[in-house]
């Protein structure tokens, strides 16, 4: 009896007893941190850091060696600084984790400790909550709560800061509306990626990929590029728009700002007024859905006049402008400059922040949108987040290179899992009066 119930107690202890980080390397072959941690029960998780290549002034701290390259700090700030802080802590505990982490790292964005520390170490423990439960990652989070797959927003041409900036727009992307499953939203998207590429390879410009997996931009402008994916669409067999409509994320704040935007293509400068002109007249033109940072990330009285113009027919994202923080997520809504918020966790640091800015946003009846970093690994919880949260959209990048393929392929196993309890966001997700 006793050694039974010992056994039990033994079982059921989420306790930390292990907490390991080690230099890993990402898909632009850049180090990175990783994080592994062992409960009392025996349960491990494991996660790993992503990086971005056009971040936002206001997002935490990627820590780095004085080389700007390397991650020796930040690996030896897990080993030993948050390593010794979380042993003992009970890994079910996701926002005492997360506290702590942020109460050892003491500064407003985590350059003590870096974001790529926490955010990593963060997700590990989740993941070892969630093995210790025997439960899917997604499955822990939906805490018994019916869940829906996401509408994924996938990348077919590169641009910006991920090709060069070959082109102005960062990521020319599609939705597929009018699946009905997540299955099927690929389904639609494979065909689309490949019918660009046919056009590029027909019009002699096809130069491989940018740095997400997206066809590399050979374009004269940035309304060529749109034209062309409007083409791909149609040439998909899709209706452009209805079934099939596109997502751009315009990433401004890598060309501009509030005093005034540069366009390297056609060499244009633009004032705040221009630039907001110019992204509402590619709206009323092409069948563009949903739009991500049109202006820049101290651009707020642009966001607003874009937002008063468009936020009642297409989504307007905040990345750089929002940068995962729910106390600018608050200030955004007060002052409608956007309706959508992409959530990153390495934007902030930890799950427990990614999620206050998701709750804020969700309340307010904004998209929310889990996304990838250009810089990625195989690391799949961004999917399980998305999933379990149940926060309707997905942003991943291509339909190539198996950083990205990993996370949709993820996706579909999750929605096979479901069986007949599966659904599927679609567009519902979008946060439009007429969808
Ligand atoms: C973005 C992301 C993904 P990065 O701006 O939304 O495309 O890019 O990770 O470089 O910030
Ligand atoms: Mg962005």
């Amino acid at each position: 009896m006793t050694a039974i119930f010992w056994m039990n107690t033994k079982m059921s202890d989420t306790s930390i007893v292990k907490i390991k980080g080690r230099r890993v390397w990402d898909s632009r072959g850049r180090a990175t941190v990783e994080a592994e941690i062992e409960l009392a029960c025996g349960a491990r998780g494991r996660a790993i850091a992503p990086a971005g290549a056009s971040r936002g002034a206001r997002e935490a701290i990627d820590l780095r060696d004085a080389d700007g390259m390397g991650v020796t700090d930040a690996v030896a700030n897990v080993n030993g600084l948050i390593a010794k802080t979380l042993l003992d802590m009970d890994a079910c505990k996701q926002e005492e984790i997360d506290r702590a982490l942020i109460s050892l790292d003491g500064t407003l964005n985590k350059a003590r400790l870096g974001a790529n520390a926490t955010v990593a170490v963060s997700l590990a423990a989740l993941h070892a909550a969630a093995s210790a439960q025997g439960l899917p990652l997604f499955r822990y989070l939906a805490q018994g709560k019916s869940v829906r797959l996401p509408l994924p927003e996938i990348q077919i041409f590169g641009g910006g800061a991920h090709a060069g900036r070959r082109i102005d727009i960062q990521d020319l992307m599609v939705m597929a509306l009018a699946a009905k499953s997540f299955d099927e939203a690929l389904e639609m998207t494979a065909r689309v990626y490949h019918a660009a590429g046919e056009l590029m390879r027909d019009a002699g410009k096809l130069r491989g990929v940018a740095d997400e997996g997206g066809w590399w931009p050979e374009f004269d402008s940035n309304e060529e590029a749109i034209e062309t994916l409007v083409r791909a669409i149609a040439r998909a067999g899709f209706v452009p728009g209805d079934e099939v409509a596109i997502s751009l994320d315009i990433a401004a704040s890598e060309f501009g700002s509030s005093k005034g935007y540069r366009l390297g293509l056609g060499g244009k400068s633009l004032d705040s007024d221009g630039m907001c002109e110019l992204v509402l007249d590619w709206l009323a033109r092409y069948p563009i859905a949903s739009v991500e940072d049109p202006l820049a990330e101290d651009d707020r009285t642009g966001m607003m006049r874009f937002t008063a113009a468009a936020g009642q027919r297409v989504q307007i994202i905040g990345d750089d402008y929002l940068t995962t923080s729910a106390a600018r997520v608050r200030d955004a809504i007060a002052d409608r400059a956007c309706n959508a918020v992409l959530l990153k966790p390495n934007q902030c640091g930890t799950v427990t922040e990614t999620r206050e800015a998701l709750d804020l946003a969700k309340a307010a009846g904004w998209g929310c949108i889990v996304s990838a970093r250009s810089g990625e690994t195989e690391d799949l919880s961004i999917v399980h987040l998305a999933t379990g949260w149940d926060a309707g959209q997905l942003k991943v990048g291509s339909f190539t290179r198996s950083e990205r393929m990993a996370k949709w392929n993820e996706a579909l196993r999750i929605e096979e899992s479901l069986g007949a309890d599966t659904r599927f966001a679609g567009r519902a997700a979008l946060p439009l009066k007429q969808t």
